[in-house]
């Protein structure tokens, strides 16, 4: 299957080929795909080198499926033009993600609505990616409400300039590369992404706007707000969740050991809970901390940790392929 890689030499990028070769995507030609500037670099896969391609060149080869990471507006402005030779998408960026004519899928809640006729297909955010997965079942099971959400978000979610910036500073070197308005190291940042009218980040907005999509509830209420911290290894998130039925905490560990994706990492008598350290490179979604929420009923705290460049991104995308394969939806 010829498989079109957009955004091939960013991190993300760089994470879904190592994805796609791991998890054996059958991959019979890549076409990695970059700008102008890397046209012509090599690009090593599975053993074999790959020239970087132009998109006109990717698009003449007409792909089964290109996955792209690449930013927003490379995604408006070329996705539809994959989609028009019969390429399936996979967009990792913000584009299409509200599309009411777009799914946004997060494999193990709702790849099941996928049909042949869906070309362009979106990846949610990663912050979002992995608190759904953690609340899956436990949504299934008791249905959420409301979610109030605080994130410590990794600098690799903003890319190669930010963790660059990062070692930089941590090094004491000249600092070139700057891509916050501050200093990120042993430093906080309450800003992710731009702010918007409403006083809140787009970041935070799409937590909100991207978790209703995914479980196809509009009912549910989500507040969030989204801190880059200076780590690199994985997001973290506190998450507070009222929901409509009672729970039972030995029950939810019971249904989070059972949810598709997640690892249950919770012994606080030994000192066990996640930590983007040992998410870092893993696909699964890491919860612990859960506690009763004593101030209300129904209520439960939990702590969620993922590799954002992995289940945040790649791994997901990867995963989307795997079941539109599997599903009969990729043309080879
Ligand atoms: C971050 N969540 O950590 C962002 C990165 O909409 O796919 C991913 C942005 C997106 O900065």
């Amino acid at each position: 299957m010829k498989v079109a890689v957009v955004g091939a030499t960013g991190l993300v990028g760089g994470e879904m080929l190592k994805v796609l070769a791991e998890r054996n995507f059958p991959v019979t030609e890549l076409l990695p795909v970059a700008s102008e500037k890397s046209v012509g670099q090599e690009i090593e896969f599975q053993g074999k080198k790959y020239k970087v391609v132009s998109m006109d060149d990717a698009i003449a080869a007409r792909p089964a499926v290109a996955i792209f990471s690449a930013g927003g507006s490379i995604s408006k402005e070329q996705a539809p033009r994959f989609a028009e030779v019969g390429t399936v998408v996979i967009d990792n960026s913000s584009a299409w993600r509200m599309d009411p004519t777009k799914k946004l899928v997060v494999p193990e809640i709702n790849a099941k609505e996928l049909t042949a006729d869906d070309k362009i297909i979106a990846n949610p955010n990663c912050s979002t990616i992995q608190m759904v997965v953690a609340l899956n079942k436990l949504h299934e099971t008791y249905k959420a409400q409301r979610i109030v959400v605080s994130t410590y978000q990794s600098v690799t979610g903003t890319g190669k300039k930010a963790v660059d910036q990062l070692m930089q500073e941590r090094s004491g070197a000249e600092v070139t590369s700057q891509a916050y308005p501050h200093r990120i190291d042993l430093n906080v940042l309450p800003h992710i992404d731009v702010f918007e009218d409403n006083g809140y980040t787009k970041e935070e907005m799409k937590m909100v706007k991207e978790t209703k999509k995914i479980f196809g509830d509009d009912n549910i209420r989500v507040t969030a707000t989204t801190v880059r911290i200076p780590v690199m290894g994985g997001h973290s998130e506190a998450v507070n969740v009222e929901f409509a039925e009672e729970f039972d905490l030995e029950q939810v560990r019971e249904l989070l050991r059972q949810t598709e994706g997640v690892e249950l990492v919770d012994d606080v008598k030994n000192n066990v809970y996640p930590m983007p350290k040992d998410a870092h490179g893993k696909d699964a979604v890491l919860v612990g901390r859960l506690r009763r929420d004593e101030t209300q009923p129904r209520t439960l705290n939990m702590w969620v940790v993922a590799d954002n460049l992995r289940k945040g991104a790649a791994t997901n995308a990867v995963q989307i392929a795997e079941k539109m394969l599997e599903m009969g939806l990729l043309q080879e």
